[in-house]
């Protein structure tokens, strides 16, 4: 039980917010988000729920993201982060969900059950630190995550603007610090180091070509981005030519607007404030930079997209190549994780060309991320650009302790070892990926056009639904499948099977009240088509469930 004093101080600053009016909310795969004013309660509610997943760690730090990455500038949202700078762990979701819909006047009862349910030990101590974007919602929301946190005599630290994956960094550096598992300096300072550090390693001997212009999506990867910059080596150094785009956070209402990640991969073109010129290299980060994505204009002037599935194949393919040349293949087990999403082409070209195997998982990082720990080097990338890749104990191990045989296994040996520190395992980072592929593709010595011609995208389309009820839709097999509204799965069973290399599914969103369609076939206007009729199917299930239940 909490104690007296902090029971009061709970109520006491409680007492400062209203909870809106018949709202429902969920900690779903991204936490909570929605528009920034129906945030207040929840905030609180999560800094409660920080400090109590800190005591019961034993007073491991635990971070708090104040964030609604690609929405738009009115949305905001808040998530908690595990000591290794991991995803909340799946069953404090429940409990971030009941605690951010108990009502404000007995918030502090729900918060001493809460602690008898989960066993807490009030006398550990509490860390929690903390950081956020830039919406400008973001200082309120600040505040009253600071009211929580006071209120329950949390030891705490406002690392201010950060992007998402900096914060993951830092927890996992301060759970580790004086450990054998010692991940970095755990500051914003210490993660340029880290990185730029492992750049210098992993690009020696090679040259990187051209620019490579960068779409920050007006959010706080601008600002980090130009500091990152600072620690680099210059492009006459041997390091990248980066020009930064969308970069301003004066006006907040520009923060994803018609540029980013999520732009360009969802509307399949290039930011209208583009000035690419012909095989540029250009990417986009989103809105927390935790997704990235490269694209470039081909002759002829098309668009070319190269997403997450693009990434994930290009650093496979790089570090498949590099076992193989340090000679340590034998002993190290390698896999990519894509979830439904990625194009068939990309898991044709994983598990026949690469020949490394291709798990599926449910949307969303943390399955990946889970998933991809099975093995010793696991590539993980969600088609929207969000993922990175994770290193085994077994991993790092043969790694750093192999002898090499030659001059040339000791350069595949070195550079694999930089790629343990310039890869953020922690999570999905866009500036980490970012220098991940600029490296790649100076080794290979290949602009954006070579990348792309290694497999042919199939066309795909995906098509949102606005259903009377999304819960209704349950999926399985890695989302890629329903099991409800019956009857539904046949019929998209049989719509399939009319196309050439026809492949749909449908699933309930887990950030919006949707149901979204993915369609790919071997051309744009079976893609098209299967998409509409899979649509059509959910639209006529969703509404016949509507009927049953009124
Ligand atoms: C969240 C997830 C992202 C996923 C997306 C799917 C995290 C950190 N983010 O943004 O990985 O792709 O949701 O959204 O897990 P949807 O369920 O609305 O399709
Ligand atoms: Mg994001």
């Amino acid at each position: 039980m909490a104690s007296p004093e902090v029971r009061k101080a709970i109520s006491e600053a409680a007492l400062k917010y209203v909870k809106p009016e018949g709202k429902v909310f969920e900690y779903g795969t991204a936490g909570f988000r929605m528009k920034a004013d129906l945030l207040n309660t929840v905030v609180f509610a999560v800094g409660l729920l920080a400090g109590l997943r800190s005591k019961k760690l034993n007073g491991q730090w635990i971070g708090v993201m104040v964030t609604a990455s690609h929405n738009p500038a009115e949305d905001n949202g808040v998530k908690l982060i595990d000591p290794m700078g991991e995803m909340l762990e799946a069953e404090w979701e429940t409990y971030a969900t009941k605690l951010a819909n108990s009502p404000l006047e007995s918030i502090g009862d729900a918060y001493d059950e809460l602690i008898k349910e989960i066993d807490v030990k009030m006398d550990n101590p509490a860390r929690v630190v903390f950081a956020r974007d830039t919406r400008a919602s973001g200082s309120r929301l600040v505040g009253v995550l600071n009211a929580a946190l006071t209120a329950t005599e949390v030891e705490f630290s406002d690392l201010k603007y950060l992007t998402t994956p900096q914060l993951h960094y830092v927890v996992r550096c301060k759970n580790t610090l004086g450990t054998q598992y010692e991940y970095g300096e755990p500051t914003e300072q210490g993660y340029y180091e880290k990185l730029a550090e492992a750049f210098k390693k992993v690009t020696k001997g090679v040259k990187i070509q051209g620019s490579l212009t960068v779409d920050c999506a007006n959010g706080v990867g601008g600002p980090k981005l130009k500091e990152l910059v600072k620690y680099l080596p210059s492009a006459a150094e041997g390091g990248i030519d980066i020009k930064i785009v969308n970069d301003n956070v004066i006006n907040p209402d520009s923060l994803n607007f018609e540029c980013g990640a999520d732009y360009v991969k969802t509307k399949q073109r290039a930011p209208p404030s583009s000035k690419a010129g012909v095989l540029d290299r250009c990417a986009s980060l989103d809105g927390d930079a935790d997704r990235l994505v490269y694209y470039f204009v081909d002759e002829g002037n098309v668009f070319r997209l190269l997403d997450g599935d693009r990434i994930a194949t290009l650093a496979a393919s790089f570090i498949g190549d590099l076992a193989r040349s340090a000679g340590i293949a034998q002993k190290l087990k390698i896999g990519v994780v894509q979830t439904a999403y990625a194009n068939g082409s990309s898991t044709d070209y994983i598990e026949k060309v690469l020949k490394l195997p291709a798990v599926c998982t449910n949307t969303g990082v943390k399955h990946l991320h889970h998933a991809a720990l099975r093995f010793d080097v696991g590539v993980y990338f969600e088609a929207n650009g969000h993922g990175t890749i994770t290193f085994s104990e077994n991993a790092l191990k043969v790694i750093k302790s192999s002898e090499p045989q030659s001059p040339a296994q000791q350069h595949a040996l070195d550079c694999l070892n930089g790629l343990t520190d310039l890869i953020n395992q922690a999570v999905g980072d866009a500036l980490s990926d970012m220098l991940l592929v600029e490296v790649i593709l100076a080794h290979k010595n290949w602009g954006p056009k070579e990348w792309l011609a290694t497999y042919t995208d199939l066309p795909s389309r995906l098509v949102r639904v606005e259903v009377a009820d999304r819960s209704i839709f349950k999926a399985y097999d890695a989302e890629r499948k329903l099991e409800s509204p019956p009857g539904l799965q046949a019929k998209i069973d049989s719509l399939q099977s009319r196309y050439n290399k026809g492949r749909s599914f449908a699933r309930a969103s887990g950030t919006e009240d949707a149901v979204r369609v993915y369609a790919e076939a071997a051309s744009r206007s079976e893609a098209d088509d299967l998409a509409t009729r899979v649509a059509n199917a959910v639209r006529e299930a969703g509404a016949v469930k509507e009927i049953v239940q009124s």
